[in-house]
């Protein structure tokens, strides 16, 4: 039968069937599922310990907290758990914050509020006239909202809760996302659709993505967002737009989070009537003042603003011989009357400066350290080029102690195959975290320079540059929702084990089967080392594809931009390849501490895995492997391409442990990313075949095309530019 009509009901009915359709939902939650406890004897134990709930106060976050409860309690224990006004039945679960807790509960607390700071949390079992309750508390109510999630956390994760006593608190205060997201809706570098901020419709519309966005950032202890690119436009800080911030403002501000725009430094000129952006000139202070003022009058919990100035283009103080610590003062000084705060990048570097692009944001900023205002602080890459798959961590950590930094991570996967391929980026983040700059000796790692213990700063954040868009998935690659969820965990606490993490984010996303937690969370483990084995082994960087940044590139040589070429950065040539930054280079390596310049600047003791970001070694020089140079570097290649072949296997093996529609999802993604692994390989092993003129390995498959096919590939419509 073929009549119109029967298609169109079939078509109806098979939306209404499709597992496409319930899988989408699945994505769009996140780690935030939900879903019923499977195992039954935990299901149960958490069905005897919670028999109601309790509020404190009524404020919109005591609100949100207790909604959030119920819809995750109704889930995970699929009974609705109802609210009660008192605690004379046994096994409350009581929500409320210290100001609010009588003295009977107050009886239960020993020294745990002395352990948290004004975001931390307390989840404690307590007796109450010999009934025992939970009590989550905390200093404030955004504690409460944190210790709510933690519980259900415990609950996705099938954590005990018998006699509970949790004490936590976050590390770092500013704990946010970078949107680099237009005002247009395209975001540059995004890989996941557009913009989530719907700037036609808003303030009126507030679509209900903008809550969840909210939930999702809190349940994981983010509590700032910068929702516009750094290559900002001014039209953001005028009265149109500022209604429409302020309307975003107050859905995020029940969550805890506070919004924060960039400031286009040039603002005066394009939106204020003024001649100048000069920072020293009176009219354009004043102008800034009273842009404050404004935008505090109708945000009163604005957070500040984020510069990008003097870099890639973008206007800044130097347009005026003036330097960063003018224009980062002078925005400071009018955001510092309402408590707002500037974040100041130092991605900095000048296609004038014929110095290593390496050495240029450490040569500007450090002479700068201990000049800027209270209110500043200085936001640096995790390195020093550009977020690429493996970069030694950047030398301003250590070298600024003065000055309050904070450290910028790339969420979004711009230069590791957008979001097409799996990379688990919380073990990079875990690995610059923990590097050591000896700027005070043994221990002083970056994560200690950010969190301010190191330097004893008050002020202190971390950012992540978003990878979020509007796709249902929101993240575009499922497996990207961890890098999120990842970045908030690490926000909260920097000394967290990226495999801990990997593990709570596949229990709360999908399984907590102990086979398929094993086996995928090895995966996920792996992937960050597959990535960098197939694009830049061995310390190689910026050899991707120009503009949009996918795929390979090394033989790209003719920007305008000297360090904007793939071949300003391996230097392959007849006699080696690599970038030489040590004292017979660029001399790079100096700008560490002493401790770690002597390990970097040596060869022999310069790790493997950042040889070739440090130095410029003959084809046949040899690793400790034993094997040559040219060898190992075309092994590295292969062993990329054999990782992600095996990534492909274990997730065949895991139909059974995950819905139809991710199952598939995930495996059509792990052949693009397989596809591209062989791609990067190829195309990389036979340009630089050109130069050491020696044969592959036997190991390594042998490439189907010839270089000039990788040369003539050309990406017109890449997303993200
Ligand atoms: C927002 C790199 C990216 C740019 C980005 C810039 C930055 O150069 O390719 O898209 O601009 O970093 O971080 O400012």
């Amino acid at each position: 039968m073929n009549h119109p009509l029967f298609l169109y009901i079939l078509l109806q009915l098979s939306f209404l069937i499709a597992p496409f359709n319930m899988s989408a939902q699945e994505d769009y939650k996140l780690w935030l599922q939900y879903k019923k406890v499977q195992h039954t004897k935990i299901a149960s134990n958490y069905q005897s310990k919670i028999n109601g709930i309790v509020a404190l106060g009524n404020s919109e976050t005591i609100q949100v907290a207790t909604k959030e409860i119920q819809l995750g309690l109704s889930g995970l224990l699929d009974s609705t758990i109802a609210l009660q006004q008192n605690t004379d039945k046994e096994n409350m679960l009581i929500l409320g914050n210290k100001l609010l807790l009588d003295e009977n509960i107050l009886k239960n607390i020993k020294n745990e509020f002395d352990l948290i700071n004004e975001e931390g949390y307390i989840i404690k079992t307590i007796q109450l006239k010999n009934k025992k309750h939970i009590l989550i508390t905390g200093k404030t109510d955004i504690g409460v909202l944190y210790g709510v999630y933690n519980f259900l956390k415990l609950l996705q994760t099938n954590q005990s809760i018998e006699n509970l006593a949790i004490t936590d608190s976050p590390r770092i205060n500013i704990r946010i996302l970078n949107h680099w997201d237009n005002l247009d809706r395209t975001v540059e570098r995004g890989y996941a659709g557009f913009s989530l901020w719907n700037w036609h419709k808003l303030p009126d519309f507030i679509d209900q993505r903008y809550v969840d966005y909210a939930r999702a950032n809190t349940s994981i202890g983010i509590n700032g967002t910068v929702i516009n690119n750094v290559n900002a436009n001014a039209l953001i800080l005028t009265p149109q737009y500022l209604e429409k911030v302020e309307a975003l403002a107050k859905t995020f501000k029940p969550y805890g989070i506070k919004v924060y725009l960039t400031a286009r430094f040039s603002a005066p000129i394009e939106i204020g009537g003024l001649k100048t952006a000069d920072p020293f000139n009176t009219d354009v202070k004043n102008w800034w003042k009273e842009k404050a003022k404004e935008i505090y009058q109708r945000i009163p919990d604005f957070g500040g603003f984020l510069v990008k100035a003097n870099s890639e283009g973008q206007p800044g103080p130097q347009n005026y011989g003036r330097n960063h610590v003018d224009g980062a003062n002078m925005l400071a000084d009018a955001v510092a009357p309402f408590g707002g705060i500037v974040m100041w990048r130092a991605f900095v570097y000048s296609e004038h400066d014929v110095n290593d692009r390496a050495k240029q944001a450490y040569s500007e900023f450090v002479p700068y350290d201990g000049q800027f205002r209270d209110n500043v602080i200085v936001q640096v890459k995790n390195g020093a080029i550009d977020f690429q798959p493996r970069e030694p961590f950047h030398p301003i950590f250590g070298a600024m102690p003065k000055t309050p930094l904070m450290m910028e991570f790339q969420i979004t996967q711009e230069y590791l195959g957008f979001s097409s391929h799996l990379v688990y980026l919380p073990k990079l983040y875990q690995e610059v975290l923990e590097s050591d700059t000896y700027s005070k000796g043994k221990g002083s790692t970056v994560a200690k320079i950010i969190d301010g213990t190191l330097d004893n700063h008050k002020i202190t954040g971390i950012a992540g540059v978003a990878n979020i868009g509007n796709d249902i998935n929101w993240t575009g690659h499922p497996f990207a929702q961890a890098n999120w969820y990842g970045f908030g965990r690490l926000a909260w606490n920097p000394y967290q084990d990226s495999e801990t993490i990997a593990e709570d984010w596949l229990r709360m996303t999908f399984s907590n089967e102990k086979k398929f937690i094993k086996a995928v969370k090895e995966m996920m483990l792996e992937s960050r080392e597959a990535v960098v084995n197939y694009m830049t082994p061995l310390g190689l960087h910026h050899i991707m594809d120009t503009g949009h940044h996918y795929g390979p590139g090394p033989w790209v040589s003719n920007l305008s931009r000297p360090e904007w070429n793939p071949t300003y950065y391996h230097k392959a040539d007849t006699k080696g390849i690599g970038f030489d930054r040590s004292k017979t280079g660029s001399n790079a390596t100096a700008q560490y501490a002493p401790e770690v310049a002597n390990i970097f600047d040596d060869a022999t003791t310069c790790p493997e895995k950042d040889l070739l970001w440090f130095h410029h070694l003959p084809w046949d020089y040899k690793l400790k492997n034993g094997k040559t140079l040219w060898n190992s570097l075309a092994l590295k290649y292969q062993e990329g391409v054999n990782q992600v072949a095996s990534m492909n296997s274990t997730w065949n093996k895991m139909e059974n442990y995950v819905d139809e529609a991710r199952f598939k999802e995930v495996q059509m993604l792990l052949n693009i990313q397989y596809k591209e692994a062989k791609w990067w390989r190829d195309a990389c092993l036979l340009y630089f075949q050109q130069y050491s003129g020696k044969e592959l390995p036997k190991e390594v498959e042998k490439p189907i095309q010839t270089l000039n096919f990788f040369k003539s590939l050309k990406f017109p419509f890449a997303p993200g530019i």
